[in-house]
């Protein structure tokens, strides 16, 4: 029987994993069988998520690249090419958030979040694209959000790189299908990681963030979601059950965007 899901053999770079979505989805991976690469802004960063993989039992690879610099993004992967192998799965996970009201959003501001969540994920995977069509093949997946799909008050620069994300995700497959590279996108919820901790910060009388509440109410599973929630459709995404799933975006959001939200 075959095992659709084993990643044996395989070199997954995982962009900003040192926790968070990107650390749980690059230990996914490592335990059906891939070698795990992955990056962040600073030394220190890269250090403790080295120590925190090889606590989970993980023997990771760890480099210093601002995925925002294509001169730094493409020395990283040329040193992985030659350090581990050729990238055979790219997850663009690194991102950030700003939560301002747009008229109060400088364009400085603005732009720096499409760098990160938009800009970087194109010059990743432009960087790696070359060796799988030599290789024959990849997995690129990237990470997009609710916000490929919603707006809200407070994040029109987040929205605005997570739309444009899921389209790139889709102009991907559509341009490199033919060379056997299969690009995705994974659509978390509202996940329990330091990006959204200030939205689950409890109250100076200890009761929910309204937020928190808000989100509970508008997800049928009634929960935040972990990054654990996302390790299984990841690695549906970079095994080869996935080789004729092309160009989509899988939500992984307890249902919110089926849903109206519970009656107050
Ligand atoms: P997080 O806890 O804020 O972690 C983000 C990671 O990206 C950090 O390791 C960060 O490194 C790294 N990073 C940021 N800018 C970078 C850059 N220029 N170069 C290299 N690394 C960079 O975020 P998260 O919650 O795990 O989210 C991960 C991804 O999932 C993001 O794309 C986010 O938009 C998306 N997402 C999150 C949620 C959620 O509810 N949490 C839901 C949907 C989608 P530093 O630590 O050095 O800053
Ligand atoms: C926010 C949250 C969301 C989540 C995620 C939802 O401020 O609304 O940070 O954007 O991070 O993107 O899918």
């Amino acid at each position: 029987m075959t095992n659709w899901f084993s990643l044996e053999g395989k070199t997954a770079l995982v962009t900003g994993a040192s926790y968070g979505i990107g650390f749980a989805i690059a230990s996914a991976y490592a335990k059906v069988g891939a070698t795990i690469v992955f990056n962040d802004l600073k030394q220190e960063f890269v250090d403790k998520g080295i120590a925190a993989y090889r606590e989970a039992g993980i023997k990771a690879h760890g480099y210093v690249c601002d995925v925002t610099n294509e001169e730094q993004v493409d020395a990283m992967v040329k040193q992985i090419e030659s350090e581990v192998g050729v990238i055979d799965i790219l997850v663009n996970n690194a991102g950030i958030i700003k939560r301002i009201p747009m008229i109060e959003m400088s364009a400085a501001e603005f732009r720096q979040v499409i760098d990160v969540d938009l800009n970087a994920p194109f010059i990743v995977a432009k960087a790696v694209i070359p060796s799988m069509i030599k290789k024959g093949g990849g997995k690129i997946i990237n990470i997009c959000s609710m916000m490929s799909e919603l707006g809200r008050e407070t994040v029109a620069a987040y929205a605005s790189a997570k739309g444009g994300l899921k389209m790139l995700t889709r102009n991907i497959a559509s341009e490199y299908g033919e060379y056997n590279i299969q690009c995705n996108g994974i659509g978390p919820g509202y996940i329990a990681t330091p990006q959204t901790a200030p939205l689950r910060e409890r109250q100076a009388d200890g009761s929910r963030h309204p937020f928190d509440s808000f989100i509970i109410a508008k997800t049928p599973a009634a929960r935040w979601g972990n990054p654990e929630d996302l390790q299984g459709p990841a690695v549906f995404l970079a095994s080869a059950a996935s080789d004729f799933v092309n160009g989509h975006i899988l939500y992984v959001d307890g249902g919110i965007l089926a849903y109206i939200g519970k009656q107050p």
